[in-house]
């Protein structure tokens, strides 16, 4: 989808820290880490949010959730733990309208997330 940056990055039209890839995701580095871990995992389709993969290509949910996984024991962080975030609409701090989740570890997390 044109100026989509996530797109951009699938499209390999920008650059970007690429750790892993298969036929229906692409996962990344975050430019901004908030844990020593901290990749996005995406759908290589355009859709808002996962509630909208969810709708439109169920099929693909699967395989973004086994991507999650497969990431964090790449990145050595499933035994210990992880978290997974999908923030959804902007009051949840969605600023990338492209679905992704993020994949953050290697550090001790709190609960309630702010
Ligand atoms: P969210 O706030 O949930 O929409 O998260 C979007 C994340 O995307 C945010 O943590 C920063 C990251 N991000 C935004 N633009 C780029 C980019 O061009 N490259 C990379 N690697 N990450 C980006």
């Amino acid at each position: 989808m044109a100026d989509c940056i996530f797109c951009s990055i699938v499209a390999g039209d920008i650059p970007a820290e690429v750790v892993r890839e298969d036929e229906h995701t692409v996962a990344f580095r975050d430019l901004d880490p908030q844990a020593p871990t901290h990749v996005l995992v995406i759908p290589r389709r355009h859709v808002p949010d996962v509630g909208s993969l969810a709708l439109e290509a169920p099929e693909e949910v699967a395989p973004l959730v086994a991507a999650v996984r497969a990431v964090a024991e790449q990145e050595g962080v499933a035994d210990a733990g992880y978290r997974s975030v999908f923030n959804t609409g902007a009051q949840a701090h969605q600023t990338v309208f492209h679905a992704h989740v993020h994949v953050l570890g290697g550090r001790a997390m709190t609960w309630p997330p702010g």
